[in-house]
């Protein structure tokens, strides 16, 4: 594939923070006219304030948590990843976290706590989240590890110091692999994105894990892949309103159920659409395609961001969203440390 320029990298994180903090003004809404969103990104042109007024969410707290002790350690430590997860909800806890993760959050404070994979897998019941809590966060990895088989592993890890059900970390991986692809031009073609995608979650879904958490959800097996598919169907037809997005493939907070509609959302944009205004580029048309869809917008704008920043580049993203958007300009300046990171360069200042 092409090379990982940096360009792409500020694309990735800086496509995530946008995607969290223009799609919070939506989240949980349902039947959202484009002209509504349109409304509200339009604004934000006109807005002399900018400068950071429109907050970002857990989505973004826990990515910055994640990208920080990449960079503080150079590799994956658990720990150290826990203690900032711990951390940053102890600081602002009013980001607008799950409702079930908050007790992970809490008990990765506890200095008494050796294994800090325990809490995770105590929640619901013992199977663990298949919250979008992992796949949200999951981009830096992809960024932090040129190697595919240390995005897949550390992708896995650290989403399970949070979601241990298989639905929720395996959402994850989804996503790292899709953010490393694209970093690589991958979606120049669109099916060999696809292809390339399900071929590698055919590996990571084919565990008794996985299959026993798919049976006790009733999903079938391979759930990721089955999802995979129904985007490339979707794909293939020459028209798809919202409603049939939303029933094939969902909007909700499941990782199941938004981190293909990120992806499709993603590839559904590649090309100008009806609805959308002629001047977006594909960026800009991603963002507001995923807001269109209502449901879990910070979160499917978020992860939807990351794939479609690592394709069109910095370069794409509109000077006045990236001003509006707390943590903006800071998750540029990270996608610097982590493209020297993913090089193995000597870190500069
Ligand atoms: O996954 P998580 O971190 O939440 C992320 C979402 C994103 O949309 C953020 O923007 C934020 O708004 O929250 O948090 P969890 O609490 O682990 O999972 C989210 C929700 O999914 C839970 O509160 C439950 O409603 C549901 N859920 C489950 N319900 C039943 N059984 C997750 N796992 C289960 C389950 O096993
Ligand atoms: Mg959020
Ligand atoms: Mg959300």
């Amino acid at each position: 594939g092409a090379p990982a320029s940096l360009a792409r990298f500020r694309g990735a994180l800086v496509g995530a923070v946008l995607g969290d903090c223009l799609g919070g003004e939506f989240e949980g809404a349902e039947e959202l006219p484009m002209e509504r969103v349109l409304q509200h990104l339009n604004g934000l042109d006109q807005d002399t304030r900018g400068d950071g007024i429109l907050q970002y969410s857990d989505d973004t707290a826990m990515t910055r948590c994640v990208v920080q002790s990449l960079l503080a350690r150079g590799e994956f430590d658990e720990q150290d990843m826990a203690h900032r997860f711990a951390e940053e909800y102890r600081q602002a806890p009013g980001r607008g976290y799950g409702a079930g993760v908050i007790q992970v959050l809490k008990k990765l404070a506890s200095p008494r706590l050796s294994d800090v994979f325990q809490p995770a897998r105590a929640q619901f019941g013992g199977r663990g989240s298949f919250g979008n809590g992992g796949a949200m966060r999951a981009a830096p990895f992809a960024l932090a590890f040129s190697n595919i088989e240390d995005v897949k592993r550390y992708s896995k890890l650290g989403a399970m110091l949070t979601h241990s059900c298989s639905l929720g970390y395996n959402g994850a991986v989804l996503q790292a692999l899709a953010v490393h692809f694209s970093l690589h031009g991958a979606l120049a073609v669109p099916q060999v994105f696809l292809n390339r995608l399900i071929s590698e979650m055919e590996g990571v879904e084919n565990e008794d894990r996985a299959r026993s958490d798919a049976r006790a959800l009733n999903e079938p097996d391979f759930p990721f892949c089955a999802r995979l598919h129904r985007v490339k169907d979707l794909m293939e037809r020459s028209s798809v309103s919202i409603e049939e997005v939303i029933s094939e493939l969902g909007n909700g907070i499941a990782a199941l159920h938004s981190v293909p509609t990120a992806i499709f959302c993603v590839l559904h944009c590649l090309e100008p659409r009806a609805g959308l205004p002629e001047r977006y580029g594909g960026l800009e048309r991603t963002v507001a395609y995923c807001l269109a869809l209502g449901g879990d917008t910070d979160t499917i704008a978020c992860m939807a961001g990351a794939i479609a920043g690592a394709h069109y580049g910095s370069d794409a993203i509109p000077q006045c969203w990236q001003r509006c958007c707390e943590g903006a300009e800071e998750a540029e300046a990270w996608a610097e440390h982590l493209h020297q990171l993913y090089h193995q360069l000597p870190r500069g200042g």
